[in-house]
C-alpha cells in the first residue's frame, strides 16, 4: 500500500470545477473518483472526470511535435518543430505583413490557466489584430450584452443557485452540459435543491431534455424565439404593474425606454413566433415578480442564435424587473480572488466596431472577429487576405458554421501552426503541431470560471506526473519568440518576464492595492515555480482576497492555496452594485442605444417567422464538443450521433427507426441515422455538435471507429447575430427526407459534383 498516494485536483474538462481524487501508483493513475472533501463539489464528478487517465494514457496524444512533410506529418524534436516554425511563417509574414495573421483560440484555452496567461504575449508578437475565438460559437452575445448593460463585457452575472426560489432556465442542459458560464459543480444536485427547498424550476427548450424532465415545468419554444418570448414577460411585468426593480433599481437608467420597446410585443403578438400560450406567458411572468427571489439563466440556445444579443439583454431585463438583479437569490456577480476590490465612479465604457472585417464589414466585439467569417477572410483574394493561422486549443474544422468551406480554407493557407494535443481535423491542415503535456502533468487554477462561479471559489492543483515535452507556456513563448522576429533559439524567459511584469506593473498602478510598491521587491517574494504559476501567484496575492505581498497575512497566498488540497471556499456571492459598473454614466444602461436599435429587427422577424423544419443542437454527457470521442469508454455503447425527429414528422417524411436520413441545409447537406423520439418538438430536428471523425489525415483510432457525421456541414456563416457576431448554430432551416441507399444514382451523382 505504501507505493499507492492520494492527489488531489480540480477537473479541467468542463466549467464545473469538480475536486478529484486521483489514486496514483507506480507513476500510473488507478483510480480517479469525486473528491467527497472538495469545498465545492463535495464528490460529484461526471463519467468524463475519471478519464484524465485515458486522455493522460491516449497513444494517440502526440507526444512529440509533427511537421507536415509531402502531406503527411512526422514527429520532429522541440528544436526541430521551431526551426520549421521560423522558416515557414517569417518568409510569408515578412512579405505580407502582420495583417495577413490570424490567431483562432479554442474552447480549452480558458481551461488552462498557462493559456489565459499567455494568450496576449502571443497575439502581441504576431502583431495582428485578427483575433478569433470559440467565444463567437458561444458566449459573445453575453459578454456583448453586459457591455452595453453595465459598461463591462466581463460582468456576466449568475443565477444565485443556491439560494433562488424560482429558477427560469432558457436553451440550456445542465444535466448533460454540467453548466455553462454558472459554475456549479454537481448542477443537477443544485437544482434539486431549489425544488427541496419549495422553489420551483422552469424550463424553455424545444426538446423535453433531462434538465426539462427533471423540471416543474417544460415550455416547448420555437427556436430562435427567446428574444421575442422574453420581451413579452417583460411586456407583462409593465402591462400588469409588477415592475420592482429591487436593489438595482438606484442604478438603472432607461426603465420608461425599455417600457416603450417591449409594448407591442404582447404575449398574443408572440404566440405563432414562440409557440407559448399567451397565458402561460402571462402566468410566468407573475410568478417571477411574486417569487420572492428569482434568477432568469439562459445559455447556448439563447446565444447561439440570430438574436442572440438581445436575448442576452432581455434575460438580465426581466431579471432586474423583478428586483433580482444582484440580490441574493436572483442573480450575482462572482467576485473571483484574483480579481481587484471594485472601485465605484464612471468606467471606460464599452462600445462594438473599433475595427471591421475586410470582407463582410463586421464589427469587432470585445477585440474579435467573428470566427464564422474566418474562411471569407481566408479565401478571399486581395489586400488583408489570412494567409497565416496559428490554432490553439481549438477544432475549427469541426466547431464552426460551413465546415466544408471552413476546410477548404485551412487547406488553402499559406502557413498554419497549432498548438493541439492531437492530430485532428484541424490540425491536419497544420505545418507544424506543438503538442502541450496533458492535464495531469500540468498545475490547474481555474481562473476563467471562478468569474463565473455561483460561490467565490479559489482552489489550485499541482502538476501530477513530470511533462513529457516542454510546458504549454514554454510552447508560447517559444512562438511568440518566433513570430516576434527573436528567432527559434531565442531565450523564452523573456516572454515570462514581460508577462509577469505586466501583471505586476498593474498591481502598483494608481488605484490598485499595491499602488507604489517597488516590482523588484514583489517579483523577490514570488515563489520557485512554473513561470505560469509565478504570473498565478501574483494575480491572487495582489487580488482582493490576496495577501497583498505580505500586508495581509491571512490572505491567500500559493501556500496556503497548497495546504487545502480541497479548495479554499470564499464565500456566497454578495452584492457588485455599483463597483462592478464600468460604463461611461457609471449606470446600468438598460435601453443602451445599440440594443435598442435592434429590436426593430426582431420585429420584422415576428412578422414573417418562416415556416418548415428548423436543426438543433445538442450535448451528451460523455462527450465534450469535439475532442473527447478517442476516449473509449466514453464513446462505447449505443450510438449517439443521431438525428432526434418526433414521431409525426417522421411519418409525413418518411423515415424509418434506424434508417438513415439526409439533412440538407443552404450550406450542405448530410447522413445521419435516425432515432425518432416524442422528446423533441415537431418541425425540429437535431443533431449533436463535434462529430465527423472520417477525415483522412488524423490521428484518432478510436474516434475513427465511430465518426459520427459532423452537423456544422450544416450551419451557414453567412448569418450571425449583427450586436455579438455570434454564429448561429441553432434554429437552421433545413430539409429531412430519406437517405439514399448507398450505391444509388442520385448518391453517385451528389459524390460528382
Ligand atoms: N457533456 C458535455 N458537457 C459540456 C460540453 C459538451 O460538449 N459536452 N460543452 C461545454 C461547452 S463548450 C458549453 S458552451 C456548455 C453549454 O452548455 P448548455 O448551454 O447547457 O448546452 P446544451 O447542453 O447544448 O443545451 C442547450 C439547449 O438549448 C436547446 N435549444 C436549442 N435551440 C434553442 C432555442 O432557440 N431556444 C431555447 N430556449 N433552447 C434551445 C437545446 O435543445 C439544448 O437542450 O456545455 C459545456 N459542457
Ligand atoms: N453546431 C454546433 N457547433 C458548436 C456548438 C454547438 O452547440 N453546436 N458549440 C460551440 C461551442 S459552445 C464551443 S465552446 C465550440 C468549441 O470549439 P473549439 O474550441 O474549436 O473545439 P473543441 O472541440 O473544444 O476542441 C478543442 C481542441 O483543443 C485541444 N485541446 C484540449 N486540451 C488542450 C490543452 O490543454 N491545450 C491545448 N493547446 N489544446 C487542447 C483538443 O485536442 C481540440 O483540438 O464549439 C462550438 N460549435
Ligand atoms: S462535470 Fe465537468 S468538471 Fe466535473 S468531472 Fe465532469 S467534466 Fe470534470
Ligand atoms: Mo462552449
Amino acid at each position: 500500500m505504501s507505493d499507492r498516494s492520494l492527489h488531489y485536483r480540480t477537473c479541467p474538462l468542463c466549467e464545473a470545477t469538480c475536486g478529484l481524487e486521483v489514486t496514483v501508483k507506480d507513476d500510473a493513475v488507478v483510480r480517479i473518483r469525486g473528491d467527497r472533501d472538495d469545498v465545492f463539489s463535495h464528490g460529484f464528478i461526471c463519467p468524463k472526470g475519471s478519464t484524465l487517465k485515458q486522455l493522460h494514457e491516449d497513444p494517440d496524444r502526440l507526444r512529440s511535435p509533427m511537421v507536415k512533410r509531402d502531406g503527411r506529418h512526422v514527429e520532429v524534436s522541440w528544436d526541430e518543430a521551431f526551426a520549421e516554425v521560423e522558416q515557414r511563417l517569417m518568409p510569408v509574414l515578412d512579405e505580407h505583413g502582420r495583417e495577413s495573421a490570424a490567431i483562432y483560440q479554442g474552447n480549452p484555452s480558458v481551461h488552462n490557466h498557462a493559456l489565459t496567461i499567455y494568450g496576449r504575449a502571443l497575439i502581441t508578437a504576431l502583431g495582428t489584430k485578427s483575433l478569433y475565438s470559440a467565444g463567437t460559437v458561444d458566449q459573445m452575445p453575453r459578454h456583448a450584452s453586459s457591455g452595453f448593460l453595465y459598461g463591462n463585457a466581463l460582468a456576466i452575472p449568475v443565477p444565485d443557485l443556491d439560494r433562488t426560489d424560482y429558477l427560469l432556465m432558457l436553451g440550456a442542459n445542465p444535466y448533460e452540459s454540467n453548466g455553462s458560464l454558472a459554475t456549479a459543480p454537481d448542477f443537477p444536485g443544485r437544482l434539486q435543491a431549489i425544488r427541496e427547498r419549495g422553489g420551483r424550476l422552469v424550463v424553455v427548450d424545444p426538446r423535453r431534455t433531462k434538465t426539462a424532465k427533471a423540471a416543474d415545468e417544460h415550455l416547448t419554444i420555437r427556436p430562435g424565439s427567446d428574444a421575442a418570448w422574453l420581451a413579452a414577460l417583460a411586456h407583462v411585468l409593465f402591462d400588469e404593474d409588477l415592475v420592482d426593480t429591487g436593489p438595482a433599481g438606484e442604478h438603472l437608467d432607461g426603465v420608461e425606454q425599455v417600457r416603450r420597446l417591449v409594448a407591442p410585443f404582447t404575449p398574443e403578438a408572440v404566440e405563432h413566433a414562440t409557440w407559448i400560450a399567451p397565458e402561460v406567458t402571462r402566468r410566468i411572468a407573475r410568478e417571477l415578480a411574486e417569487a420572492p427571489t428569482a434568477a432568469v439563466y439562459g445559455r447556448i440556445g439563447t446565444n447561439t442564435v440570430p438574436f442572440g444579443t438581445l436575448a442576452s439583454w432581455l434575460t438580465d431585463l426581466v431579471t432586474t424587473l423583478t428586483g433580482n438583479l444582484d440580490r441574493p437569490g436572483g442573480t450575482m456577480w462572482p467576485h473571483p480572488a484574483h480579481q481587484d476590490p471594485h472601485k465605484t465612479g464612471p468606467g471606460r465604457g464599452f462600445d462594438i466596431g473599433r475595427r471591421s472585417t475586410r470582407v463582410s464589414g463586421h464589427p469587432e466585439v470585445h477585440g474579435q472577429f467573428p470566427v464564422a467569417a474566418l474562411p471569407e477572410e481566408i479565401l478571399t483574394p486581395g489586400p488583408g487576405k489570412i494567409r497565416v493561422l496559428v490554432t490553439v486549443a481549438g477544432n475549427p474544422a469541426r466547431s464552426i458554421p460551413d465546415s466544408t468551406r471552413t476546410e477548404a480554407a485551412l487547406a488553402s493557407l499559406d502557413v498554419m501552426i497549432s498548438v493541439d494535443p492531437y492530430l485532428n481535423e484541424t490540425t491536419r491542415h497544420a505545418d507544424v503541431i506543438l503538442p502541450p503535456p496533458s492535464a495531469l502533468a500540468r498545475s490547474h487554477y481555474d481562473l476563467a470560471f471562478y468569474g463565473m462561479s455561483v460561490r467565490n471559489i479559489a482552489n489550485y492543483s499541482p502538476p501530477l506526473f513530470d511533462a513529457d515535452g516542454p510546458s504549454e507556456e514554454e510552447i508560447i513563448a517559444r512562438l511568440a519568440l518566433v513570430a516576434g522576429g527573436q528567432g527559434a533559439d531565442g531565450d523564452p524567459q523573456l516572454i515570462h518576464d514581460m508577462v509577469l511584469d505586466a501583471v505586476l506593473q498593474r498591481a502598483v498602478g494608481p488605484g490598485h492595492p499595491l499602488e507604489g510598491r517597488d516590482l523588484a521587491e514583489l517579483r523577490a517574494q514570488l515563489g520557485d515555480r512554473s513561470p505560469a504559476d509565478r504570473v498565478l501567484e501574483a494575480m491572487l496575492r495582489s487580488g482582493w482576497a490576496g495577501d497583498h505581498f505580505g500586508v495581509h497575512p491571512e490572505g491567500l497566498t500559493m501556500e496556503r492555496l497548497e495546504a487545502n488540497p480541497h479548495g479554499i471556499d470564499l464565500g456566497a456571492l454578495t452584492p457588485q452594485l455599483p463597483g462592478i459598473l464600468r460604463a461611461t454614466s457609471g449606470r446600468i444602461e438598460l435601453a443602451s442605444p445599440r440594443l435598442t436599435d435592434d429590436v426593430a429587427r426582431l420585429q420584422r422577424w415576428l412578422a414573417e417567422v418562416p415556416d418548415g423544419p428548423v436543426l438543433v443542437s445538442r450535448r451528451h454527457v460523455r462527450s465534450n464538443n469535439s475532442w473527447m470521442h478517442n476516449v473509449d469508454v466514453l464513446v462505447k455503447g449505443r450510438e449517439r450521433c443521431t438525428l432526434q425527429v418526433h414521431p409525426s414528422d417522421a411519418e409525413e417524411w418518411g423515415l424509418t427507426v434506424g434508417g438513415q436520413a439526409c439533412i440538407t441545409s443552404a450550406a450542405g447537406s448530410v447522413v445521419a441515422p435516425v432515432e425518432v423520439t416524442d422528446e423533441i418538438a415537431r418541425s425540429v430536428v437535431c443533431l449533436p455538435h463535434g462529430w465527423g471523425h472520417d477525415a483522412p489525415g488524423t490521428q484518432l483510432n478510436v474516434a475513427a471507429r465511430r465518426p459520427g457525421v459532423n452537423s456544422n456541414v450544416l450551419t451557414d456563416g453567412s448569418i450571425i447575430d449583427p450586436l455579438s457576431g455570434n454564429a448561429v448554430l441553432n434554429g437552421i432551416p433545413v430539409e429531412v427526407a430519406p437517405a439514399q441507399p448507398e450505391g444509388t444514382e442520385s448518391q453517385r451523382e451528389s459524390e460528382t459534383v
